[in-house]
């Protein structure tokens, strides 16, 4: 099979596919530049393994990510908030055979070149690409251990895109507005619906409430795809009512507040409330506007053909109503994670992935997320794993053990709180700075506390759960 944009291309190649700021490219055009990439990487590529992209969203960064497909090498896209380490780690871990950077950025390898670096190259060997290929990588954190790199297959995309087609439908003339970030699925995927469906896309390097609002009103786009703290902020500046151009807010990445959505109800914007992962190369289950009042608080039902079930401790499925663990099936499910198959065979069931979030079905199929993985925070749709914070505060020298917990917070619905218990004094400075150092800024505990001890079980196990309701109780 040709690259999806070389195929795209040929179906309509004078189609506008990608708007950032006052300029424009059509499907041919993005075609010639993504080639003049693959032109000028190829001399780079030794073998299949990964390139990294640290990138921001630039139409640079799409042509990037289509070349790298027409090399037919998976790209592995970093996340531009983590701290060198983070990044380190997932180099070594992916095996990526090269770094393409940003000149803005700085990352400690000599197998990194930046994008300006990029010289005029050769053809490339042409290598067709088949749909169980790997096409993208991003990494998830999990309870414990290290970060995993979950997969994504070009079967994956495509069945991803025609599930939420089959669910929206299909507009020729749609326009995706693409303000969440090219390295998380969010952004990633829109740029696939792009080439599938042959529609625009309008890129966003910052998300800037007061401009997107600006072209929410004068009708730039149909769809927008966004997470709980960017409806937040776009709420905080509306004053006009949207284009009736624009048909959809895809909601994800986390649980939206109820107030919220209702909120979204009074204004007319129609908002599908969804529920995803990196794992399932985007929403898995999507509520439309027209459910959303009569199924509150629910996050739709799995796209075509996607099927979730509920089991219980032991494995059994559960009845309507019981809450158990949400598992999911379909071809939009990844295969595994990147070199690690023993994290691979631990995730899966019978071909169902276990996504570790906990939830129930109502007797209609609407699934209903009660709870999260992990103890999981989610910060402005960035995700914070406690085990991790926890892992390097315990490794300053002042500090015998720490736990962390999500508190409430109005800009970014949940921020990292750490709890600790000290071997000696320091001071929460030295603290921050000390995990500044390590983490991205977003996993930095924003306060800390000094307690004596913490809440275990009879199994000496943590009980986050009591740091929680301890401080959130206070907050409110
Ligand atoms: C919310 C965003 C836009 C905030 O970023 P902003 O305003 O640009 O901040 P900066 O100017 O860069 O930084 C200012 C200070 O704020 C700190 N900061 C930035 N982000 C966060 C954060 N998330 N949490 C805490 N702090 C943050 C900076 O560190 C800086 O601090 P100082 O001044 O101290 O240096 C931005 O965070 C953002 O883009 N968030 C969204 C990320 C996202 O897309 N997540 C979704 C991931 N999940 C998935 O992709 C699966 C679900 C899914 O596919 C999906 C999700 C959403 C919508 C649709 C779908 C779908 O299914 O298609
Ligand atoms: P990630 O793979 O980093 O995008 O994170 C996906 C995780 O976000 C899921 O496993 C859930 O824990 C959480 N999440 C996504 N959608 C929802 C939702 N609608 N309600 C609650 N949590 C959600
Ligand atoms: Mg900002
Ligand atoms: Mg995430
Ligand atoms: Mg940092």
């Amino acid at each position: 099979m040709k690259s999806w944009l070389e195929k795209r291309a040929l179906l309509s190649p004078d189609q506008i596919g990608l708007y950032a700021g006052k300029s424009a490219w059509t499907f041919r055009e993005m075609n010639e530049e993504a080639t003049e990439l693959a032109e000028k990487i190829s001399p780079h590529i030794q073998n299949q393994s990964p390139v990294a992209l640290l990138i921001t969203n630039q139409p640079q960064s799409v042509f990037l990510i289509h070349a790298l497909q027409k090399i037919r090498v998976p790209v592995l896209m970093l996340n531009n908030r983590l701290s060198q380490k983070e990044w380190q780690y997932q180099l070594k871990d992916s095996q990526a055979q090269l770094v393409i950077y940003q000149d803005q950025f700085v990352i400690n390898t000599d197998r990194a070149i930046s994008i300006d670096e990029l010289k005029t190259g050769e053809c490339w060997p042409y290598v067709p690409f088949e749909e169980e290929d790997v096409c993208s990588v991003m990494y998830t954190s999990g309870t414990t251990g290290n970060p995993k790199g979950v997969m994504q297959t070009y079967d994956n995309h495509f069945s991803s895109a025609s599930g939420s087609a089959f669910n929206i439908g299909h507009r020729p003339d749609d326009i995706w507005m693409c303000a969440v970030p090219l390295f998380h699925i969010s952004g990633y995927s829109i740029l696939m619906r792009s080439v599938i469906y042959g529609i625009g896309v309008r890129l966003y390097e910052k998300f800037d409430e007061r401009s997107i609002h600006a072209d929410l009103v004068n009708g730039k786009g149909s769809i927008i795809s966004v997470v709980t703290t960017m409806l937040e902020r776009l709420l905080d500046v509306k004053n006009e009512r949207y284009h009736s151009f624009f048909r959809c807010m895809i909601l994800g990445g986390g649980p939206a507040p109820l107030h919220m959505v209702e909120r979204c109800h009074d204004e007319h914007i129609p908002v599908f409330q969804s529920y995803g992962m990196t794992e399932t190369a985007s929403q898995f289950t999507t509520l439309s506007p027209a459910d959303a009042t009569r199924k509150t608080g629910a996050s739709g039902k799995p796209l075509f053909p996607g099927e979730i079930k509920i089991t219980d401790e032991q494995g059994e499925g559960c009845d309507d109503y019981v809450i158990g663990e949400i598992l999911v099936k379909g071809p939009s499910v990844t295969k595994g994670y990147l070199n690690n198959p023993s994290a691979t065979q631990e995730a899966f069931s019978e071909g169902w992935l276990k996504t570790g979030d906990v939830g129930y079905l109502d007797e209609e199929g609407f699934l209903f997320v009660a709870d999260r993985r992990s103890d999981l925070i989610i910060s402005g749709g960035e995700n914070v794993y406690p085990a991790e914070v926890e892992s390097v505060l315990s490794g300053h020298p002042a500090v015998k053990e720490a736990g962390v917990v999500g508190k409430k917070d109005d800009r970014w619905g949940e921020v990292p709180a750490a709890f600790i218990v000290l071997i000696e004094e320091v001071e929460k400075e030295t603290l921050h700075n000390f995990v500044s150092k390590r983490l991205a800024g977003y996993k930095v505990p924003k306060m800390y506390r000094f307690v004596n001890e913490l809440p275990r079980n009879a199994a000496g196990k943590l009980v986050r759960r009591k740091l929680k309701e301890e401080i959130n109780h206070e907050s409110v």
